[in-house]
């Protein structure tokens, strides 16, 4: 049973506050992806069909934000459309999400904030687009996205499509590995790429169903031990974009990065942008194919979760 989350920050609609206090399957939502991730209207259109995917599994969507000093959980039609159309939302992580709320700052959650903020609700499954890594360069730039060490201390599930293929993947599961976060691929031994099926890299473990996931978090809790699991569910065959031709766009991308001196929080939104125009807008239905796939599995860990409750 979860319990019912009474912290002040937190503003939950009735639904959610209702679901999580009879112990119903909930899955969070990022809304970084929404303020840097995609443009507008797509971003929008985005936002609403992956909560209609997971309502279809039974689960209750929950996507989060910063808005007038609240954490906002679960939003309205309202409040997705101020996100989607504002230029001003700073992209919140576990450095600045307090920040925001202390300054009454407008603020989209990355991956790392959205589980802070799942945490102190209550959620455990979180669906998202792909997290932050270890960036190509990392090894000397230090770019390493605090998503990983988010993952290594809050309990949530992530469901991603894996590394972005603008990471290093490799390191990306070395520093996963060493933090004690399991990385599952669903239904394929490689680790997904993100927009790509494959990325010629073994994945740690592999599972086969949302059922099976569920056993092992279960386990896993009945362990003690603390920290998340990252779901790594690969892109619908028919969506991905070969990994040859991807590859070509990002280190197009990355050199003109580096060329302009792009740095810190800007380099992901940037890179996203820059693939997007590269690919002619490839980039950007793939990135909605594989956000919707992954809201359905993640609303079918979060229902068979509430069942074996
Ligand atoms: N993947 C996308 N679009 C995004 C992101 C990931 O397709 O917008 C966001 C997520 O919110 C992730 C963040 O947590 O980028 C990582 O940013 P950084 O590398 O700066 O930590
Ligand atoms: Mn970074």
């Amino acid at each position: 049973m979860t319990n019912a989350p009474d912290h002040p920050m937190l503003e939950f609609t009735s639904e959610i506050k209702q679901a999580l206090a009879e112990g119903k399957p909930v899955v969070a939502l990022e809304s970084t992806i929404i303020t840097h991730g995609m443009p507008w209207p797509q971003n929008m259109e985005t936002a609403q069909a992956v909560e209609t995917h997971i309502r279809e599994t039974g689960a209750i969507p929950a996507t989060i934000a910063i808005m007038n000093g609240k954490i906002k959980i679960g939003l309205g039609e309202a409040d997705l459309t101020v996100l989607s159309k504002t230029q001003d939302a700073m992209k919140l992580s576990r450095a600045d999400m307090a920040f925001a709320l202390s300054q009454n700052h407008l603020g989209s959650t990355t991956v790392a904030a959205t589980m802070m903020a799942a945490e102190l609700a209550g959620i455990e499954v979180f669906a998202t687009g792909g997290i932050g890594g270890v960036h190509k360069g990392g090894e000397t730039s230090m770019d390493i996205s605090a998503d990983l060490r988010e993952l290594e201390k809050t309990p949530v599930i992530v469901v991603c499509a894996g590394a972005k293929a603008i990471l290093d993947i490799q390191r990306t599961l070395e520093v996963l590995e060493t933090s004690g976060v399991p990385v599952v691929s669903i239904g394929v031994d490689e680790v997904p790429a993100f927009w790509s099926r494959d990325s010629g890299i073994a994945s740690p473990l592999r599972l086969d169903t949302a059922t099976e996931v569920a056993h092992f978090w279960n386990t896993r809790k009945s362990l003690g031990q603390q920290g998340g699991l990252l779901i790594a569910n690969p892109v619908p065959e028919h969506d991905q974009i070969q990994s040859e031709i991807m590859n070509r766009y990002i280190s197009k991308a990355i050199e003109e990065a580096n060329k302009q001196g792009i740095k810190g929080k800007a380099v992901t939104p940037w890179l996203l942008a820059k693939i997007f125009e590269l690919s002619d807008g490839d980039s950007l239905s793939t990135n909605v194919s594989l956000i919707c796939n992954n809201a359905r599995m993640a609303g079918e860990i979060a229902v068979c979760l509430a069942n074996s409750k």
